[in-house]
């Protein structure tokens, strides 16, 4: 491990953040693959899951060598390792299915405040998505004015976060079959809030002490993250900003421009960065930025905020996780503004290196030594300018001599909706399903997720999806693998000719990259969708489906809610690294097979990707022979 942090070559693949890595040396930026360097070897305790600091009675470690009823086999209170590595996933679900959906519930707070009139620079871009939404919900909408169905839908989306539903909402557009699945386990999910606090109360000491039952939790939890949470995110936001569309745009450390004003969003949110953006395209503030020297302003994107914009407004992506520290080591980013999440505390102390303004925007998410500014749905326009301004001032500052911007920038395809492959395809999934039937779409990846310094970035994210794509598998890409595909050009049209024959003539017909990117983490909530309505046209399970999905380089609690609930919904998933989960055989053999037989998928652990992918291929396979399909 030490030496694949050390050598440069060993820690990316990407031009822009080997060279920002050299940079970071010379300039005495310290970066996640030092800090990684430092924590290794990591507590083999942790790392298998068997700690627990759950009451003050411990903390307690259960030894791998331990046997059964032996020395260390036991925590004080009688827990042992299944216990406590079940205990540990189901809250480090938890934690990510709470972070996506307390997100969610922001965007349903900007849209209570665009329907009682206090937010008077958000507004309802998609009423007919709205008016949908509405219709979908049980909502009556004809003759009413849409600001009033605006208000019923706010209703119905707190309410999937209360206790009083025995469903979400959107289990509506579960396959019957699958609901028959949940029902049958108890794992449809009823709230989000009470899923999670749920979880917490069942791993409180003396609580739920049996480990399948407390996975089976995880798995509900996770699913109130994925059908609710999450999806209301998604939804809300195309309905205040616009369902994206497909645009054009770039990727690369190289749509940071020397000549111009450089702010990069970064975080979750786009209630923040779309201000931001809009901010920034006002002809006041262009000015404003001549007049300080610049040629102008570009805002970009980092992470899964950027992603949103990305999606809805065709801005630039800098950089996915790991080039968030690089990019402000080009010298040349005036700002950068934080909502939250996946966003790394080193960010402030990089910099303070550099002339960087570092601000944070949320209350939930502050950061000691960033310039704080408390964004509201009512004070966005305002709170945008000074951001602008500071921004702006911060260019004045910049040291030309310090400035390295290191590549050209690749183009990309973006904005692919649902909605919007519906209306490519003339209205209908007939045309997509016709050519999963003949064999020239053999089946579908989505490959989602993060950067973890523990794997040479993006080596597996692209590894995965140019195997994947040579085997006629098309793929769904969201989060932080966009920005891999994009700068591997796999977003364009032109991708195709790295795709099987089948993929490669569908893509030409279509005009279409054969990996399509459909949007943040959230966002993952566009594919169930999908994969729901499939099934749905079908008449099958989303298990029958040859859908699969993969997260090679992922670190975060969300992604591992985001595997879970695509498990739980039928999609057999990849882990590019293990959770940890290692130290009980128990909670291994339930995520690996178990699950299987309770949920009709499971996950798989593979590093190498192209042995991963080649895992994926088989399932797909399998499910089209199950279907009747030819191999
Ligand atoms: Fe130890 Fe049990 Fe307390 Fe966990 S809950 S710290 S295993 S005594
Ligand atoms: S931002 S969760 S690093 S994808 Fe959504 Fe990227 Fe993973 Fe965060």
């Amino acid at each position: 491990m030490k030496d694949k942090l050390t050598d440069i070559t060993e820690m990316s693949i990407w031009e822009d953040a080997q060279r920002m890595l050299e940079k970071a040396r010379k300039d005495g930026v310290e970066t996640a693959w030092d800090r990684l360097a430092q924590q290794t070897p990591h507590c083999r305790f942790c790392e298998l899951g068997t700690t627990c600091r759950n009451c003050v009675m411990g903390p307690c470690r259960i030894s791998a060598k331990a046997e059964p009823g032996g020395k260390l086999s036991r925590g004080v209170c009688g827990a042992d390792a299944d216990v406590i590595v079940a205990r540990n996933f189901g809250r480090f679900i938890a934690g990510g299915s709470a972070g996506h959906s307390d997100h969610g519930r922001d965007v349903i707070e900007t849209l209570e405040a665009v329907v009682e009139g206090h937010a008077a620079n958000y507004q309802i871009r998609d009423a007919a998505k709205l008016t949908r939404i509405a219709a979908e919900l049980g909502i009556a909408v004809e003759g009413r004015a849409i600001i009033d169905v605006a208000a019923d839908v706010v209703d119905a989306c707190y309410s999937d976060f209360g206790s009083r539903r025995k469903a979400v909402n959107f289990v509506s557009r579960v396959p019957a079959k699958r609901k028959e699945v949940w029902d049958k386990l108890g794992i449809t999910p009823r709230g989000v809030d009470r899923e999670i606090a749920e979880m917490m109360h069942r791993t409180h000491m003396g609580c739920d002490n049996d480990a399948p039952n407390t996975m089976l939790h995880a798995a509900r939890c996770a699913l109130s993250d994925g059908w609710a949470g999450s999806m209301i995110a998604t939804e809300l936001c195309d309905i205040l900003f616009g369902t994206p569309t497909p645009r054009k745009s770039t990727v690369n450390l190289g749509v940071i421009k020397k000549e111009t004003v450089n702010i990069l969003v970064h975080g979750h949110n786009p209630v923040v960065s779309e201000m931001i953006l809009m901010a920034a395209r006002e002809p006041e503030m262009i000015a404003l930025a001549k007049k300080a020297g610049a040629e102008g302003i570009t805002v970009a994107g980092l992470c899964c905020t950027g992603n949103e914009l990305l999606m809805r407004q065709g801005i630039p992506m800098a950089g996915n996780h790991l080039m968030t520290e690089l990019a402000i080591v080009t010298g040349a980013v005036e700002a950068v503004v934080v909502d939250y999440q996946c966003i790394m505390p080193s960010l402030v102390q990089i910099s303070a290196c550099y002339h960087t303004r570092f601000i944070d925007t949320a209350a939930k998410a502050r950061f000691t030594g960033a310039i704080h500014m408390n964004f509201t749905p009512e004070n966005a326009r305002e709170e945008a300018h000074k951001i602008l301004h500071m921004a702006i001032e911060a260019f004045a500052e910049r040291d030309p001599g310090r400035v390295d911007i290191p590549v050209e920038p690749v183009d990309i395809m973006t904005g692919f909706s649902n909605e919007a492959i519906l209306e490519a395809l003339g209205g209908s999934l007939e045309p997509l399903l016709d050519a999963v039937k003949a064999g020239t779409v053999r089946g579908f990846a989505a490959v989602v997720g993060c950067n973890n310094p523990k794997i040479k970035q993006d080596s597996a994210n692209v590894g995965i999806i140019k195997e994947l794509i040579k085997n006629d598998i098309m793929v769904l890409v969201t989060g932080c693998v966009t920005t891999a595909a994009g700068k591997a050009g796999l977003l364009m049209p032109e991708g195709a000719e790295m795709a099987g024959p089948g993929l490669r003539n569908l893509c030409g017909a279509l005009g279409i990259p054969p990996v399509l990117h459909m949007g943040s983490c959230v966002d993952n909530a566009r594919i169930l969708q999908l994969c729901a309505l499939i099934a749905n046209s079908l008449g099958v399970d989303i298990s029958d489906l040859p859908v699969v999905a993969s997260a090679p380089e992922w670190y975060s609690e969300k992604a591992a809610a985001i595997g879970l609930y695509a498990v739980a919904s039928g999609v057999y998933t990849h882990l590019g690294l293990p959770p940890n989960i290692l130290g009980s055989q128990v909670v291994t053999d339930i995520a690996l097979n178990g699950l299987e037989d309770l949920v009709g998928a499971s996950f798989v652990v593979e590093p190498d990707p192209v042995k991963a992918a080649e895992l994926l291929n088989q399932r797909v396979t399998s499910k089209r022979k199950a279907l009747g399909l030819n191999a």
